[in-house]
C-alpha cells in the first residue's frame, strides 16, 4: 500500500511540475491507547504512531512561491512567502499555510517550494490526519532547507498552527507522536514537560482499529467546549491545570460547580491515573489489567466527558463481547464518532472482524472499516 502511494506521489509530482521531486517525507497518523483529552490538561497520554501516513514530495524553488497539490482533497493552493500568509477558503490548505507561517516566525528567510501531498490516514476518523499533514509539511520545510528545529519544537510549532491558524484548540499529543513515534512501542507522554517513556507493545498483541464511520458535524466546537469546561473546573479547584487536582480535592469543591463541570473534571482526573496504570500494565504484559482500564476509560468518556456516540458504544460492546478479559477496547481520539482501538491477542483478530461484520451493521445501519495496525517510527525522509 505504501509502495503504491509513494509511486503515485512521485509520478504526479513529475507530471504536474515537469521535473522530479528532490525529497519525499512521510508523517504517520496515530492511535491513542488511553489518556483522552488529558493532553491539554498537562496530563498523560499513551499513543503510538501507526502505519498510515501522509507523504509529501517536494523540490525547493529559488523564489518565494509555494505551490501545493493535495491529491486526497482534489485541491491546489498557491501563496508567496514574501507576503503575509493569510487564511485560505479551503480548510485543508490552512493546515499547510499555518505551518509555513509559524516556521517563518523563527526562520524568516527560507525560499519557496513545489509540493505534492498524498496520504492514507482516514480523514476525520480520530486517527490524526491533521497532525500527519502538519508534521509532513513541517518536516519537508525543515529537511529541504536544512533548518535547525528540534523535534519537540517542531511538534509545538504545528500545534500552534492548528490552535491559532486553523482555530482548533488541540493539545500536543498528535503532533508529538507523529514526530517522535517509535516502532513497536507506545509512548507514555507527560504533556507538561514532554518527557516520554517508551513502552513496548507485546509481540503477541495486535493493535486493531475499527472506524465506526459515525461523523459528527460539531467536532471542533464540542472539543473547544470541553477544553473551556476543564479550564473552568481548574479555576474553581484553584489549580493551574486539572493535572494538579485529585479526586479528594474535586469532592471538596463539588457543591461549587455544576454537575457537568464536576463530571468533566472527574474524567480528566481519573483518566490521568488510569493512563499511568495502563503504561505499567502494558510494560508488564498484563493485558487483562489493560483491558479493565480501557473499559473504565471508555465508560468515563461516555458518561462523564460525554464524547462517545451510540454507534461507537455499540462497536465497543461488540468487540468486548468477543475479547472478554483477554484484551481491551475503547473509543480513541477526540471523540463524537470516529474509531475504536482494541488490543487483542493475534489469534482473536479474525473472530473480532467476523463478529463486527455480522453485528455492527445490523445494530446501527452503519458499515465499519477495519484497520490492522502496528506501531511505527515518527516522521522522516523516505528513500527515493
Ligand atoms: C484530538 C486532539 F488533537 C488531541 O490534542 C487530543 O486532545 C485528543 O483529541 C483527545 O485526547 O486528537
Amino acid at each position: 500500500m505504501m509502495q503504491q502511494m509513494i509511486k503515485e506521489t512521485l509520478l504526479l509530482f513529475g507530471k504536474k511540475y515537469g521535473y522530479s521531486a528532490e525529497i519525499l517525507v512521510q508523517a504517520p497518523g496515530r492511535v491513542n491507547l488511553i489518556g483522552e483529552h488529558t493532553d491539554y490538561n498537562d496530563g498523560f497520554v499513551l499513543p503510538c504512531a501507526i502505519n498510515y501516513n501522509t507523504l509529501v514530495a517536494s523540490r525547493p524553488r529559488s523564489d518565494y512561491q509555494v505551490n501545493v497539490i493535495a491529491v486526497d482533497f482534489d485541491g491546489k493552493d498557491n501563496f508567496e512567502l514574501n507576503k503575509p500568509i493569510t487564511q485560505s477558503e479551503n480548510s485543508w490548505a490552512n493546515y499547510v499555510r499555518g505551518v509555513f507561517k509559524y516556521i517563518q516566525e523563527i526562520h524568516p528567510d527560507f525560499t519557496g517550494m513545489d509540493l505534492v501531498i498524498h496520504g492514507n490516514v482516514p480523514l476525520g476518523a480520530g486517527l490524526s490526519s491533521s497532525a500527519a499533514l502538519e508534521i509532513s509539511i513541517a518536516t519537508t520545510i525543515k529537511t529541504l532547507h536544512n533548518l535547525d528545529i528540534d523535534p519537540k519544537e517542531l511538534a509545538k510549532i504545528c500545534q500552534k498552527a492548528e490552535n491559532q491558524f486553523v482555530g482548533m484548540n488541540c493539545g500536543i499529543m498528535d503532533q508529538f507522536i507523529s514526530t517522535l513515534g517509535e516502532k513497536d512501542h507506545a509512548l507514555l507522554i507527560d504533556c507538561r514537560n514532554l518527557e516520554t517513556v517508551s513502552i513496548s507493545i507485546p509481540t503477541d498483541i495486535s493493535v486493531v482499529i475499527i472506524n465506526s464511520n459515525v461523523k459528527h458535524g460539531l467536532v471542533d466546537s464540542e472539543y473547544n467546549l470541553r477544553r473551556q469546561q476543564c479550564e473552568e473546573a481548574a479555576s474553581i479547584l484553584n489549580v493551574t491545570k486539572l493535572r494538579d487536582a485529585t479526586i479528594e480535592l474535586l469532592e471538596q469543591h463539588k457543591t461549587q460547580m455544576s454537575d457537568v463541570i464536576y463530571r468533566r473534571a472527574k474524567h480528566i482526573i481519573t483518566e490521568n491515573a488510569r493512563t499511568l496504570e495502563a503504561a505499567r500494565a502494558l510494560s508488564e504484559n498484563n493485558i487483562s489489567k489493560m483491558g479493565e482500564l480501557m473499559q473504565e476509560s471508555h465508560l468515563s468518556m461516555k458518561d462523564d466527558f460525554e464524547i462517545t456516540a451510540p454507534a461507537v458504544d455499540c462497536l465497543v460492546n461488540i468487540v468486548k463481547s468477543v475479547l472478554g478479559d483477554k484484551g481491551g477496547v475503547r473509543m480513541t481520539g477526540g471523540g463524537f464518532g470516529g474509531c475504536i482501538v482494541a488490543l487483542a491477542p493475534k489469534e482473536m483478530v479474525d473472530e473480532i472482524r467476523q463478529t463486527v461484520e455480522k453485528e455492527y451493521q445490523n445494530q446501527t445501519n452503519l458499515k465499519e472499516s477495519f484497520y490492522l495496525c502496528h506501531a511505527v517510527n515518527g516522521a522522516g525522509s523516505v528513500n527515493i
